[in-house]
């Protein structure tokens, strides 16, 4: 046996920093051990190219059993009538369900990045934007989504399919009122709900179902699971269409482990304890919000209705680049985010994205939220001053001790 000491130190040195630091960056999680059980276990070994039951190698009946149990809790889970659990990631997830529904060429619409969308949302660098004819629709004066704004630009473009759904918007997002408009131009509705998913399952944001055609989503953001993507719908025919454009069209053999942590994950978000999880999450960021608006900060729409806020320093002389390098030494992480009508570049940008999920995960409640938002008040005012950014470390090294991580793992 050879024991990878190189690995096995930079593993030891990561589990550290992630005990030591406060994890804000909003699309991070800490997942359960029994996931990371699976991830870790010999069903990393089997090929199962095809879908349950229609496998092109043989001995795949018991990995069939855990991609069954996997699609049976995501409908669940959901709500809807079918669930593809093998996409990679959520990127692969988009790109399989615009395989399912689009030719190259055909035009899409959905919400610009530095208004808070996503790159595989038809951004002019993603394949989303090379392959397909890509439009944007972005946010208003207030940071909010405007949805007669989005059906004028919908009516001009005419688009095939209209994806909705965010990685830096605060605010709840109407799926209703999305699939209106995409009926009204005779589009597609893809709702992307990677960032949301573990609030709509706990019916604390609305679920895209029945709205959309087809609903994509990672699994290790608010879900808290494994990392990775699903693809769902309650149409059969794109069922079908979804599930031939992930195997063979765009991916080969699918990742049994990570299907198999993504069904222990489910049974996790199907427990009652979810929901109070979740809301503590959707509360802690409540408190985080008023905390930074109270300490004179500006937040891109005002506030919050999710897991996330993004701070907005475009009349501030320090940039987006600047607050995350700061709090990076002062034991918090989190990252950069255009904001919109971003005037700086996305390597330096005018925002910063926070997220409460993972704090949430520590067990991490409305009182720390406070001494957090103070903390980055306090940093994000005295940039360059070391002995208070020494200070404020030492805080939020007492907080990562007083809640700490996997407490009984061995790593
Ligand atoms: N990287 C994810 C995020 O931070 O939102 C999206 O893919």
């Amino acid at each position: 046996m050879i024991f990878d000491t190189e690995i096995n130190e930079i593993i030891k040195e990561e589990f550290k920093r992630q005990n030591e630091n406060l994890e804000m960056i909003a699309s991070e999680n800490f997942t359960f051990p029994e996931v990371m059980m699976a991830t870790g276990s010999i069903l990393t070994n089997k090929y199962a190219e095809g879908y349950p039951s229609k496998r092109y190698y043989g001995g795949c009946e018991i990995v069939d059993k855990a991609e069954v149990l996997a699609i049976e809790r995501c409908k669940k889970l959901f709500n809807c009538n079918y669930a593809n659990v093998q996409p990679h990631s959520g990127s692969q997830a988009n790109q399989g369900a615009y395989a399912a529904l689009l030719n190259p060429g055909d035009i899409i619409l959905g919400m610009d990045l530095s208004a808070g969308g996503h790159l595989t949302h038809g951004s002019k660098v993603n394949a989303s934007g090379k392959v397909y004819t890509s439009y944007s629709y972005g946010v208003d004066e207030n940071g909010y989504l405007n949805y007669d704004e989005i059906e004028k630009i919908a009516l001009e473009v005419k688009p095939k399919l209209i994806v909705c759904g965010a990685s830096a918007y605060a605010r709840i997002i109407d799926f209703e009122r999305f699939r209106k408009i995409a009926d009204k131009v005779g589009a597609f509705l893809l709702a992307d709900i990677a960032h949301i998913a573990g609030l709509v399952v706990a019916n604390l944001h609305p679920s895209p179902f029945p709205h959309a055609h087809i609903v994509t989503s990672t699994t290790h953001k608010t879900l808290r699971g494994p990392r990775g993507g699903i693809i769902m719908t309650n149409d059969e025919e794109l069922a079908k269409k979804i599930n031939s454009a992930i195997f063979p069209n765009l991916q080969g053999g699918p990742l049994m482990h990570i299907i198999a942590a993504k069904a222990v994950g489910f049974k996790y978000n199907l427990d009652e304890s979810w929901k109070t999880y979740a809301n503590q999450v959707i509360k802690n960021c409540k408190v985080l919000a008023d905390e930074l608006l109270k300490e004179g900060f500006k937040l891109v729409s005002g506030g919050t209705d999710n897991h996330l806020l993004l701070m907005d320093f475009s009349n501030c002389e320090f940039s987006g680049k600047d607050a995350q390098i700061a709090l990076e030494k002062a034991g918090i992480t989190a990252n950069k985010n255009s904001v919109p009508n971003e005037k700086r570049s996305p390597f330096i940008t005018s925002g910063l994205r926070l997220g409460t999920a993972a704090l949430s995960a520590r067990g991490m409640k409305e009182e720390e939220m406070k001494v957090i938002a103070q903390t980055i008040s306090l940093v994000l005012k005295n940039l360059n001053n070391d002995e208070i950014i020494k200070k404020a470390k030492e805080t939020t090294l007492k907080l990562s001790e007083n809640f700490p991580l996997y407490k009984d793992l061995k790593c």
